[in-house]
Parts: C-alpha cells; sequence; structure tokens
C-alpha cells in the first residue's frame, strides 16, 4: 500500500492505493495543476523505489521540479526514463532511455528493463500518459499500456499517470476507463480546483475535495473560506492564532477592529481562515461572511454563560454551513464542562473543547470542522 500522503484522501482511498493498482489522474484541459501525480510520488519516495516517465520534459527539469518540492532522490532508488531527450534529438544522460518515443513498443521494453532492475516495491509514474498517446499511435499506445498496467497488477507495483482528458473519442476514453484500476478526475469548480474519486475498483469510496498543490509541502485539501467568529473577548483571535502557520491580526489596544487572517495547514488540510468580531457592529460583514463561507468556528468563553448562551445565534445565523462552537478557556477555573455547554445548547452537539492560550483542541475543533466540510460536499 502506498499513501498520498493526505489523510483524509487516503481514508476515503480506503487506507491508500494498495499494491498492483493502476491510477490514472484524468485532468481537465488547461488546468493549472496539470502534473497530479507528482506530489504522490512526493510522499512516497523514499518508501518504495520510483521509476518516472519523462515524456514531456527534459530530465534536467524533472530534477529541478524535484528540488522544488524539497524531494531528495537517491540513485538507487529513483530512476528516470527519459523519452524527452530522443524526441528533441538531444543526448541523454540517463540510463534508461526511450529509443524510439514514436513507438509505445520502445516505452514498454525500457520500462519493463526498469522495473526488473527495481523491482516490484516500485512507483511507476507517467508524467502525461496523453502525450505519449498523442506522440504513438493512439489505438497501439492503449494496448501498449494495458500490458504495463497488466504487468503492474501481476508483480504488485504501482502506477500513477497524469493524462490530460483532451476531447478524445468516446472510445479512447471507455478503453482508458477499462484499463484502469482507478479513476481520479481533476477539474475546475467555481473557480477552485476539485478531485474526485471517479471508479475504485478496490474497497474504497468515490468521492470529491478542492484541492490544491504547494510548494514543497505538496497536494493539500482546500477549504477557501472558513469563518471564526463568537461573542466578545472569547478567545478568537488566541484560537486562530494557534491553528495557524501565518497570522495576521488586526487590532488595537488588545481588541480586534477588522477582519483578521490566518492560514492553516494541518492533517493534509489547507484553510483559509477569517476572524470576524461578533460585536452588533460587524453584523453585515458577519452576515455577508456567512453566505460565502464553507464553515464557521463560534468560540465561547467557557467562563461565561452569557458567552455560551450567545452561541445560539451564531449557530442559527450559519445553519445553512458545516459549523462547531469552540468552548474555550477550558483550563480557567471557573469553566464548564463540555458536557454542560451541550446541555446549555441542546439539541446542539457540535462542542468541542479547548483551551487556545494551551493550544490545546485548537487543531483538533478545526480538523473536526474540516471532516464536516469535506462530507457535506460529498452530500449532494
Ligand atoms: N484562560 C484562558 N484565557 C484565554 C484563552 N484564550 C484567550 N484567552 C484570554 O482571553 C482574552 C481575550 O482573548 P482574545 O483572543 O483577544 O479574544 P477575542 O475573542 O479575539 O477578543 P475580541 O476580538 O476583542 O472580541 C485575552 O486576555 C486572552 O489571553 C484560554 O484558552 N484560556
Ligand atoms: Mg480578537
Amino acid at each position: 500500500m502506498i499513501t498520498t500522503g493526505i489523510k483524509k484522501f487516503d481514508e476515503l482511498l480506503g487506507g491508500g492505493i494498495p499494491n498492483g493498482k493502476a491510477v490514472l489522474f484524468q485532468i481537465e484541459p488547461g488546468m493549472e495543476e496539470s502534473d497530479v501525480a507528482f506530489p504522490v510520488m512526493k510522499e512516497n519516495i523514499g518508501k518504495v523505489n520510483t521509476i518516472y516517465v519523462s515524456s514531456i520534459s527534459s530530465p534536467k527539469n524533472v530534477y529541478k521540479k524535484m528540488e522544488e518540492f524539497d524531494m531528495k532522490p537517491d540513485e538507487k532508488n529513483f530512476a528516470i526514463i527519459d523519452g524527452y531527450s530522443p524526441l528533441i534529438g538531444a543526448p541523454s544522460g540517463e540510463k534508461y532511455v526511450v529509443e524510439e518515443p514514436h513507438d509505445i513498443g520502445s516505452y514498454e521494453d525500457t520500462i519493463f528493463r526498469a522495473l526488473e532492475d527495481l523491482g516490484e516495491n516500485t512507483l511507476l509514474v507517467f508524467d502525461s500518459l496523453s502525450n505519449i498517446m498523442d506522440l504513438c499511435n493512439e489505438r497501439i499506445a492503449l494496448e501498449g499500456i494495458e500490458r504495463i498496467n497488466n504487468e503492474i497488477n501481476k508483480i504488485g507495483a504501482y502506477a500513477i499517470s497524469n493524462f490530460i482528458a483532451w476531447p478524445y473519442k468516446e472510445a479512447t476514453l471507455y478503453r482508458i476507463k477499462r484499463i484502469f484500476n482507478a479513476i481520479i478526475d481533476a477539474r475546475k469548480e467555481q473557480a477552485l480546483s476539485l478531485m474526485e474519486i471517479k471508479k475504485v475498483d478496490w474497497n474504497a469510496k468515490t468521492a470529491k475535495f478542492y484541492f490544491k498543490i504547494f510548494k514543497p509541502e505538496g497536494l493539500r485539501i482546500y477549504i477557501p473560506k472558513i469563518i471564526v467568529t463568537g461573542p466578545f473577548k472569547s478567545g478568537k483571535t488566541t484560537f486562530i492564532r494557534s491553528i495557524s502557520k501565518k497570522f495576521f491580526p488586526v487590532e488595537r489596544l488588545g481588541a480586534t477592529t477588522g477582519v483578521e487572517y490566518g492560514v492553516v495547514d494541518y492533517n493534509g488540510y489547507r484553510a483559509d481562515v477569517f476572524g470576524i468580531p461578533g460585536r452588533e457592529g460587524f453584523a453585515p460583514l458577519l452576515d455577508k461572511f456567512a453566505g460565502s463561507s464553507m464553515g464557521a468556528i463560534i468560540v465561547v468563553d467557557s467562563g461565561s454563560e452569557e458567552s455560551i448562551a450567545s452561541a445560539k445565534n451564531f449557530i442559527e445565523k450559519f445553519k445553512d454551513i458545516p459549523n462547531v462552537v469552540v468552548a474555550n478557556k477550558q483550563d480557567a477555573l471557573n469553566a464548564k464542562s463540555v458536557e454542560e455547554i451541550k446541555r446549555m445548547l441542546h439539541p446542539y452537539e457540535n462542542v468541542i473543547g479547548a483551551s487556545a492560550i494551551r493550544g490545546e483542541g485548537t487543531k483538533e475543533a478545526f480538523e473536526f470542522l474540516a471532516e464536516k466540510i469535506v462530507e457535506e460536499l460529498n452530500a449532494h
């Protein structure tokens, strides 16, 4: 089994990509993220041997890109199959060179030779299957790809491939679907990049989530807008600070006076988080954000009944999007327990205890909401 490095993604895949499986990333033409396989390869480099089939860029550019992703390939466990240099008539310094890049047979020969050298614990990565199909005869190329996938299935290795889904003939697309164990779509939706597990022939779910690729971190489930609000002095700013890797407060004399912003990177999730004071003057802004946010975090002071009671208004305001109440200041002597707070907010259940000042429970509350946001996306 190999993993994607994204906890939720792996969970949806039933733990990861099992041995012997060939996965196709079917990417909408024109997408900025045209290489979705690369960050998955990053996650596994060093854990399995890697063969990278380079057909659209020079080995030099592949190594450069690896550096950008903080990857340190080792000759013993990483090899490039160079299908690019012969194409442009340049000499290749690689051990594995596709002599005749217009012939899928030449790709097969080289790949099988490399697989033999590196063994079954190997991940085969295609930088662009669509490019290889365009170079070789489409029909014959597909037959070759099928033979390669069969070999992967047989020896229990792994394959991941980028495939730009140009408007190919129906028959071609059908054939492609048939010869891969899993198809994962990457496409634009409402100006965001969406990944959708469309087909899997092992025990996994079809599901979707928004994503982004960051350098050097790699793949992340992306949540463009989470709002953090709540009553006065409940610890909203302290909460956002404690979950963010970058934080931009807007404060005057210790009080928040505008929209503060944090970038969260936690357990495979990347989110842009906006803090808005809950006071009356900010109500119009709050309503505007409520309409455009994917989720809401309501921070209350567990030591104040008034603060807890006011959560009800916020719960009502955010009833149409996933939300969570953070019962903050659990460290304080007069703090009401999470159970008590749940009773006070009954029948509302999504209450998570935290101490933002100690950084306890805050990331868990964030992840709880992030999971709900992904579930919500898959509920429709
Ligand atoms: N004991 C305790 N104090 C906390 C905790 N979190 C925040 N505080 C304190 O509560 C006060 C308010 O914290 P902030 O984070 O500024 O609260 P806020 O909700 O952003 O406040 P406003 O934006 O002005 O409404 C500060 O004195 C914090 O140190 C916590 O978990 N425990
Ligand atoms: Mg504040």
